[in-house]
């Protein structure tokens, strides 16, 4: 894509739309930037924009007003600017072209692009299948971006065609995608999420199949095949397909992919078998962690890892990387106590996942937060057989305690403190207390590392009972 010479207005001034405006200027585009916050509150982003008291560059706080767009051949946003607000609709009135960050870093991205989504898991695949890549030894760079937290558009710039790019795209993202086209895609899984932003089902999963739309004939999707809402994917790509599967070994040959047998993780391929690693090889507890393992190793085939590689980036898999932290993370036993901070769960299915991946013991659940209309209906059998009682946390778990009803004891609390105490007190030894909220943190904290954060502050400060 070229961008000498348009000007492109980039919509939201944090992460994603700093690194586009600096590319697009580097480019060659004059850049207007806006965001609903003030000027104030954006000192630190508007300080890291570099140039931007220079006087060609436009800058619109507090709001978008309509002379944000008069001059704009293009708009970029950031993923979290919805896009039904009013001057993105005048934007699409004027047919103005409406790209993510991610499509203006992609049509420029020299490298071969994996992107990863799904979703619950994609921050872990994504490291996951970049240990393996670089355990290859094949790329002289590997890089990391997207969802994970850096925007593509701040790394572009440094990549050549003999480096690769693992990426994690969210459905905020590749929704205002138009020639994103990765070498290979993988989904995860689908389950309801973030319904306040797509509105349905339908319009989620749309924004997701857009990983693949562009895929050719030579490139590669690796698909979940026994996630049934996922597994069709492939009737709607002509990129060629390989599933992976945490169950069983397929009976048709025929089927390519990656799958688990017993203790053991197998690739079917072009009809031949091969052991790849073991269970006990993945330095990650949890049966989530299992799929995101062999969607990896998918990944890794592709690129003709071998066997030797995966299982040492397994060996040397980096546990330190923020992504992982408040993601099923264990913060302290006390008085046979476990407790885990699972903050990272926003979702539905990441709470199920989390809960099924406790064996052998009952469950004190705190859950609850900011709803993105959630459906709850999914966990009422795992939490009838598995939690012991449910702590709810704040003040929006109406539809919760309506949809957990008579499967456990159900109590209500007002802080982390107090969701803390009172599970401890609730909990046996062998018992696990779980941070597994279901839902956003919005209505308490500027994010889910906040109060992953605040979670684990409150353990600290429990005493041993004796
Ligand atoms: N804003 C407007 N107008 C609006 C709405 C918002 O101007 O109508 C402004 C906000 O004031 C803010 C900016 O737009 O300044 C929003 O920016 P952003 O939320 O897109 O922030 P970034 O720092 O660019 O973060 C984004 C992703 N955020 C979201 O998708 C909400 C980050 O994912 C991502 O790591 C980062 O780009 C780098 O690629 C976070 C996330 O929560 C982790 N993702 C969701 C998830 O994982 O569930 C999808």
């Amino acid at each position: 894509m070229q961008f000498q010479g348009k000007c492109a207005t980039v919509f939201g001034v944090n992460r994603s739309g700093i690194a586009a405006a600096k590319l697009l200027r580097a480019r060659g585009a004059t850049v207007t930037v806006t965001d609903t916050r003030s000027a104030d509150a954006l000192s630190l982003e508007i300080a890291a924009l570099e140039d931007a008291s220079k006087p060609d560059y436009k800058k619109f706080f507090d709001g978008h007003p309509a002379e944000c767009i008069a001059d704009a051949d293009l708009i970029v946003v950031s993923p979290g600017v919805p896009l039904d607000i009013p001057i993105l609709c005048e934007a699409r009135a004027r047919h103005l072209p409406i790209l993510a960050e991610l499509e203006v870093a992609a049509s420029i991205c020299p490298a071969p692009i994996v992107a990863i989504t799904g979703t619950k898991g994609k921050s872990t695949t994504t490291l996951l299948t970049a240990a393996m890549l670089k355990a290859s030894g094949k790329f002289p760079n590997v890089c990391v971006a997207g969802n994970i937290g850096v925007p593509l558009a701040a790394e572009v710039e440094d990549l050549t065609n003999q480096d690769i790019v693992v990426v994690e795209a969210s459905s905020f993202q590749l929704e205002s995608t138009v020639t994103f086209h990765p070498r290979v895609s993988v989904v995860l899984n689908l389950s309801r999420d973030h319904l306040d932003r797509h509105g349905t089902m339908s319009a989620y999963r749309a924004a997701k199949q857009k990983i693949s739309g562009n895929q050719t004939t030579t490139d590669w999707i690796i698909l979940n095949g026994l996630d049934a809402s996922v597994k069709d994917f492939a009737t709607s790509t002509v990129a060629k397909t390989l599933y992976f599967m945490d169950k069983g070994v397929p009976e048709d040959s025929s089927v390519s992919g990656v799958f688990r047998e017993g203790p053991g993780l197998f690739a079917q391929w072009n009809g031949t078998r091969k052991r790849i690693c073991d269970i006990a090889d993945i330095p990650l507890r949890g049966r989530h962690n299992v799929q995101n393992v062999l969607a990896a190793i998918a990944v890794a085939l592709v690129f003709d890892v071998t066997e030797t590689q995966i299982q040492k980036a397994l060996q040397q898999f980096d546990l330190s990387h923020p992504a992982l932290f408040h993601a099923f993370e264990p913060v302290r036993t006390l008085t046979g106590v476990e407790f885990i901070d699972d903050s990272k769960a926003t979702n539905v299915a990441a709470v199920k996942a989390a809960l099924e991946s406790i064996e052998n013991a009952q469950v004190v659940l705190i859950m609850g937060g900011y709803d993105k209309g959630n459906d709850y209906a999914p966990l009422r059998e795992i939490v009838r057989a598995k939690v012991k009682v449910a702590v709810m946390l704040g003040e929006y778990t109406q539809q919760i305690e309506k949809t957990l009803a008579n499967t456990t004891d159900i109590v209500k609390a007002k802080t982390m403190v107090e969701a803390v105490q009172i599970a401890y007190k609730c909990a046996s030894p062998g018992d696990v207390v779980l941070l597994s909220p279901a839902n956003a943190s919005f209505d308490m904290y500027t994010d889910y590392k906040a109060r992953g954060t605040d979670f684990k502050a409150a353990v600290d400060t429990l005493q041993p009972l004796h």
